[in-house]
């Protein structure tokens, strides 16, 4: 059963509760200075994450301190380092393949920048109960773009509206970064066929997760702009997220026509 729906997160934390492991995959790029103060926030969680940090060779030596984490807390904090600026959505695909090999129940995924706070963890994880992948969104009542400057916003927005009205989806924030998936989902789906790279890897594994009829939740989230670390996304991203868009809808269009 295909399901959308934006209630806020229940505090009755089930997934908490039945003691199940959460690994958080933080892709980064040149993210010295937040990475520094973000993986400390995570592990005092009430939630006893996992985090694993996906770093392209940042020259800012990112990758360095996420091994000094990991030196620090071998149990919980676990780099990988790719060679080079590789994209973000392989950076999410590498994440995901390391929390399967640990046997985390659920992949948490979040920005670097405090775009995404990780005291919003715990009602996402709360809804998973009841679905198998949970947005942190902002366009659902309660949800909000914080101090984002107005061209900012204009491009979310305008990017959500074609990509929904392009291939169908029911989510609301369909390019949003903050996301939890269940691990059984994960395995499940043909992650191998996605041919996005960079960030419109979102629009199009939310594409096959509505497709493949899983059970989609949005719990409302404040997202803030970064304020330190400079923003990765580039024209080239754009017009990449544009293809991405326009190919998947093609592909649907095309099944329409042939049923
Ligand atoms: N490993 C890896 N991480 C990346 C890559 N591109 C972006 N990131 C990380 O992905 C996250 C999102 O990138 P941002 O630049 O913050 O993009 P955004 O949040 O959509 O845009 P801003 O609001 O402008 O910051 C951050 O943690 C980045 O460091 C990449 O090619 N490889
Ligand atoms: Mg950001």
């Amino acid at each position: 059963m295909k399901t959308v729906d934006s209630r806020p997160g229940l505090a009755g934390d089930s997934i908490r509760s039945a003691g199940l492991g959460a690994a958080v995959v933080v892709p980064t790029y040149n993210e010295a200075e937040n990475i520094s103060r973000l993986v400390p926030e995570l592990l005092a969680l009430p939630d006893n994450l996992t985090v694993i940090v996906v770093d392209d060779a940042s020259p800012d030596g990112t990758g360095k301190l996420a091994d000094a984490f990991a030196h620090d807390f071998p149990q919980r904090v676990f780099p990988l380092h790719r060679t080079a600026k590789l994209g973000l959505g392989t950076a999410y695909l590498a994440g995901f393949q390391l929390a399967g090999e640990r046997g985390a129940d659920c992949v948490v995924t979040m920005d670097a920048d405090f775009s995404h706070h990780p005291s919003q963890i715990g009602a996402m994880l709360g809804r998973l109960a009841g679905a198998d992948l949970v947005i942190g969104s902002r366009y659902v009542p309660g949800g909000a773009s914080v101090n984002s400057p107005p061209g900012r916003r204009a491009l979310s927005k305008t990017a959500n509206f074609i990509s929904r009205a392009a291939l169908g989806l029911k989510a609301h924030d369909v390019t949003a970064g903050f996301r939890v998936y269940r691990s059984q989902m994960l395995a499940a789906l043909p992650l191998a066929s996605i041919f996005s790279s960079g960030y419109s890897f979102l629009i199009e594994t939310l594409y096959m997760i509505e497709r493949g009829g899983w059970r989609v939740v949005e719990t409302p989230i404040q997202f803030h702009d970064r304020t330190a670390g400079r923003s990765k996304i580039s024209r080239g991203e754009i017009a990449k997220a544009m293809y991405t868009v326009a190919r998947l809808s093609g592909r649907r269009l095309s099944g329409r026509r042939r049923r």
